[in-house]
C-alpha cells in the first residue's frame, strides 16, 4: 500500500470549541493527505482548561458499538492515534480496538493527554495515570510531555534545568513500562529553548526550537496530529518530530498577538507550511 493510501483512526474527544483534540486532529491529518476516521470518546462544549461548567456527553458506552460495526463491514486502519480519553474503561477499550480494527502491521501512536506543567487535567486521578501507564506497552510510538512521563514512571517532575541524565532516566523508565519508541516533549536544557527527545530503541536524539511566548491548550494535540501525518506520509520518526515541533512553534507565533484566541493556537494558518514539509506522495 502506498503511504498516501494509508488510513488513520483517531480516538479522542470532540471539544466543540477550543482548538484541541478532534477539532485539530481531523483537519491536520486530513491536510496531510491522509484519510482520517474519527472515534469520539466524548463531546464537550469546550475543553476543560480555563472554562467553567463544561457540558459533557460521555460516549464510553457507544465506542465499541461503532467499532463492532466496522468489524462487520471489514473496515480496518493502518494507524491508531489516541489522545484525550475520558475514563479508565476507555483506556481498556483501546486494547480491544487495536485488536479488532488495526492492521497487523499497523502502528499505534499513544498520546497520554492527561497532564501538563506538573498537574493533571481536571477529572483525572492517580488510578487513571496507572491505567495509562499500563497501556504504554501497547504503543508503537509514545508521545508524552514531561509531566505525563514523570507521573507514569514515578520520577520527580522538574519544570526546567533538565539534562541528558534526567531525560535518559525518564526514557529508561518508560521503556521499562514497555515503550519501544518515545518522543518526550517539553525538555529544557538552556534558557529560551524547548525541545523533544526522540528515543528509538537505544538511540536518543534531541531537537530544540526557540521557546516562544506562553503555553496554550491543545499544542500537544497539534504536535501529535502533525507528527502522525508526517510519519504516515513517510518521514522518519526524527523528521516527523522536527516537523511537528516547528508546526507548533509557528502556530504559537501566529496566535501570540491575538487577544481573542487565548484558548488554543491558530494552527490553520500554519497548515501550508506543514504540507510543504511532507514527503512527496
Ligand atoms: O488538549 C488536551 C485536551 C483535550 N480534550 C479536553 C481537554 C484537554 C486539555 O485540557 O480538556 C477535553
Amino acid at each position: 500500500m502506498k503511504d498516501s493510501n494509508k488510513r488513520v483512526l483517531t480516538l479522542q474527544d470532540i471539544s466543540c470549541f477550543g482548538s484541541c483534540s478532534l477539532t485539530v486532529a481531523l483537519p491536520i491529518i486530513s491536510a496531510c493527505g491522509i484519510e482520517t476516521a474519527i472515534l469520539p470518546s466524548a463531546v464537550l462544549s469546550t475543553h476543560t482548561g480555563g472554562f467553567t461548567d463544561v457540558e459533557v456527553c460521555d460516549l464510553t458506552d457507544d465506542i465499541m458499538r461503532m467499532v463492532n460495526h466496522w468489524v462487520k463491514e471489514n473496515i480496518s486502519f493502518d494507524c491508531l492515534y489516541t489522545g484525550y480519553l475520558g475514563s479508565i474503561r476507555q483506556i481498556d477499550y483501546v486494547r480491544e480496538i487495536k485488536k479488532k480494527v488495526i492492521n497487523r502491521d499497523g502502528i499505534f501512536i499513544l498520546d497520554p493527554a492527561m497532564a501538563d506543567n506538573g498537574i493533571l487535567y481536571k477529572g483525572f486521578d492517580e488510578a487513571y495515570v496507572k491505567a495509562m501507564a499500563g497501556l504504554v506497552g501497547e504503543s508503537g510510538v509514545l508521545l508524552p510531555n514531561l509531566t505525563e512521563a514523570c507521573m507514569m514512571t514515578g520520577i520527580e517532575y522538574r519544570r526546567e534545568d533538565h539534562d541528558e541524565a534526567y531525560v535518559e532516566e525518564i526514557l529508561g523508565a518508560l521503556k521499562a513500562l514497555g515503550a519501544t519508541n518515545v518522543v518526550l516533549k517539553g525538555i529544557r536544557f538552556e534558557e529560551g529553548k524547548i525541545g523533544i527527545a526522540l528515543c528509538e530503541g537505544d538511540n536518543v536524539q534531541y531537537y530544540f526550537t526557540k521557546r516562544v511566548g506562553r503555553g496554550y491548550h491543545g499544542t500537544g494535540d497539534c504536535f501529535a496530529a502533525s507528527f502522525t501525518g508526517a510519519l504516515i506520509r513517510g518521514s522518519s520518526m526524527y523528521d516527523a518530530g522536527r516537523i511537528a515541533a516547528d508546526f507548533v512553534v509557528e502556530g504559537i507565533r501566529q496566535t501570540l498577538n491575538d487577544d481573542n484566541h487565548p484558548y488554543g493556537i491558530r494552527f490553520e494558518r500554519v497548515l501550508p507550511m506543514l504540507i510543504d514539509r511532507l514527503t512527496p506522495c
